[in-house]
């Protein structure tokens, strides 16, 4: 790709880079705290890291990255960004970093102690509203950038299907820019005006369903790239074809129109919504189970038909055929591996008996962890192992490859140590996000010490992994031999299967997910609205 789209996506990479190791060193120093084994000085509290740690990896990390693929994968694909919208990219990434850079020193501050989710109650300072609302307008800039240059593409080949990788990368833009009404209006209509004194209470419940109804398609958000690498670039690294074209695009759309009316199965216990709304929005989260199963029928195959030609016989031979000692194609492949039990626990949390369970116990914390800090992260890992080069003209080099890999493996290694004492420990009631975890020693409290401790190891490997990631990364951009490495786009197994063109109409999905969304929001929220208790006037950690 251009010189110019290039710089563009790279300075999106290089930020989320920076802040998954910083957010790393944060995430350990809580393991720590957790298992005793530290105490932190006065003048820090361990809300205060867990909230950078939260919203640097949620919200930093994954937008940094996220849109750093975009803007490479939509240039590779559907051709060079035009003055105009590569200008909306830079826009849209100095509005990302002023907002990072405000929230992060009211974070520092502790005047933003609120964690990730920021639910009311707790209040923060009105800047860190401010640098949350600067955060998603500069995702705004990102997506018209995004979308305007797939527009023009179709402009320019009437008639023809769109490229795969624009497709899917406009599909997850919409996804995103419908989720992000809940918390716009959050922001700008409770919490802002709520933080500078102008309301004197917030209607707790109201601003938790709108966050909900935000924060579930956020996780899709972070997962479509991934799957994005899954369908069109794994296919090409290991000498394979896309299992089905139509397929793919079908499966993105479900994530559309299933993605965003389930908030609720996050506020499964709490009051104030009624048993059959919550009910209606528990089995449209088993709706969007579909799609994922759809992409494991579909990547199995891929597998199998690669594997099958390379010669690879009888009932699993072709799996020995697959390219191991590529990085490019194990990283992404642990993190499919990695989302078949990940995927389980989902579905345990969205069963309504089961959630009562696991709620708000560090089975959650296993289960946000295994799945964008286990799958989408690993995936993520792989990508940038031939982004980087191939944006800085230059290549993987096999000592890279193989320090990849064990980075990759011990990602893959200490997530699972760490994830599965917390799925395990929570079962035992070991709750999330406390900092004092010993009750006085109590006896069900003293059976969750092992498991800290087991958090405490993991978290440990996770960071050898990190630095090391960092290393072949900066290896990568500023010391690797130049040469030309390969952007892998995988071509269809089956190019004469005409692909409907319903599927790109997007006036139809989304008028379909905005009747979704009508059906299973209109009338508990207008339920809220008239029955909640009188509005809270807020606590400040600070
Ligand atoms: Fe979740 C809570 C339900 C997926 C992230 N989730 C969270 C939170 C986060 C999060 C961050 O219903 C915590 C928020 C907080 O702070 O409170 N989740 C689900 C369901 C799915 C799901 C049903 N979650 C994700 C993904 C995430 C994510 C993905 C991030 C990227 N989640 C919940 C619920 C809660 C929740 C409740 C609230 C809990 C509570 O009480 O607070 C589904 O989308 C999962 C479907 C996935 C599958 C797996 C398909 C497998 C594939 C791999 C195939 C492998 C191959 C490899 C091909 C069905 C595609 C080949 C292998 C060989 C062996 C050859």
């Amino acid at each position: 790709i251009s010189q110019l789209d290039a710089r563009l996506s790279l300075v999106h990479f290089y930020v989320a880079f920076g802040s998954i190791l910083f957010a790393g060193l944060l995430g350990l120093v809580q393991t720590l705290v957790r298992s005793e084994l530290i105490t932190l000085p006065s003048w820090l509290n361990y809300y205060q890291i867990l909230t950078g740690h939260g919203v640097i990896m949620a919200l930093v990390f994954t937008t940094y990255f996220i849109f750093g693929f975009f803007y490479a994968s939509v240039a590779k694909s559907a051709g060079e960004f035009t003055n105009k919208q590569r200008k909306a990219g830079w826009v849209g990434f100095w509005l990302l970093t002023i907002g990072l850079i405000l929230a992060a020193v009211m974070i520092a501050l502790n005047e933003a102690t609120v964690l990730y989710t920021f639910y009311a109650p707790l209040q923060a300072s009105p800047f860190f509203y401010i640098a949350l609302a600067l955060i998603i307008i500069g995702t705004y800039f990102g997506a018209y950038a995004v979308i305007s240059r797939y527009r023009l593409w179709k402009k320019e080949h009437p008639g023809e299907k769109t490229p795969l990788l624009a497709y899917m990368a406009v599909a997850t833009l919409v996804l995103w820019l419908i989720a992000t009404i809940g918390v716009v209006a959050a922001v700008l209509f409770q919490f802002l005006p709520w933080a500078f004194g102008w309301t004197d209470t917030i209607n707790v419940a109201l601003t938790r369903t709108l966050f909900w109804y935000f924060g579930h398609p956020l996780v899709y958000f972070w997962l479509l790239p991934a799957y994005m690498a899954w369908y069109v670039m794994v296919p090409k690294i290991i000498g394979g074809k896309i299992f089905s074209d139509q397929l793919a695009r079908f499966s993105f759309v479900l994530f559309i129109l299933f993605s965003i009316p389930v908030g609720f199965h996050h506020q499964l216990l709490e009051s104030g919504i009624s048993e059959g709304w919550k009910f209606f929005q528990v089995i449209l989260t088993f709706a969007v189970i579909l799609p994922s199963l759809m992409t494991a029928f579909a990547l199995f195959s891929t597998f199998e038909i690669a594997g099958r030609q390379k010669g690879g016989k009888g009932l699993f031979g072709w799996f020995k055929k697959l390219p191991w000692g590529d990085v490019r194609f194990l990283a992404p492949f642990l993190g499919m591996l990695i989302f078949i039990p990940a995927g389980a626990g989902g579905i345990i949390n969205a069963s309504h008996q089961l959630n009562q369970i696991v709620h708000n116990t560090v089975w959650v914390t296993g289960h946000f962890h295994i799945t964008v800090g286990g799958t989408v992260a690993v995936t993520f890992f792989g990508i940038s192992y031939w982004i980087i080069p191939h944006l800085k003209g230059r290549i993987l080099t096999k000592k890279m490859n193989k320090i990849g890999i064990y980075q990759t493996v011990l990602w893959a290694v200490g997530m699972g140590i760490m994830s599965s004492a917390m799925h395990i420990s929570g079962l035992l009631g070991n709750p999330r996000r406390t900092q004092m975890t010993s009750y006085n020693g109590h006896e069900v409290a003293s059976s969750w010490g092992a498991y800290e401790m087991a958090h405490a190891v993991g978290g440990s490997l996770l960071v050898i992994s990190l630095v090391l990631f960092v290393i072949v990364l900066i290896n990568l951009a500023y010391f690797a031999p130049k040469g030309n490495e390969e952007f892998p786009i995988a071509e269809e197994l089956n190019p004469t299967q005409q692909t409907p063109n319903w599927l790109e109409n997007w006036k139809l999905w989304i008028g379909i997910v905005f009747a979704l969304i009508f059906i299973a929001y209109t009338l508990p929220i207008i339920d809220i609205i008239n029955n909640s208790p009188p509005g809270s006037s807020g606590f400040k950690y600070w």
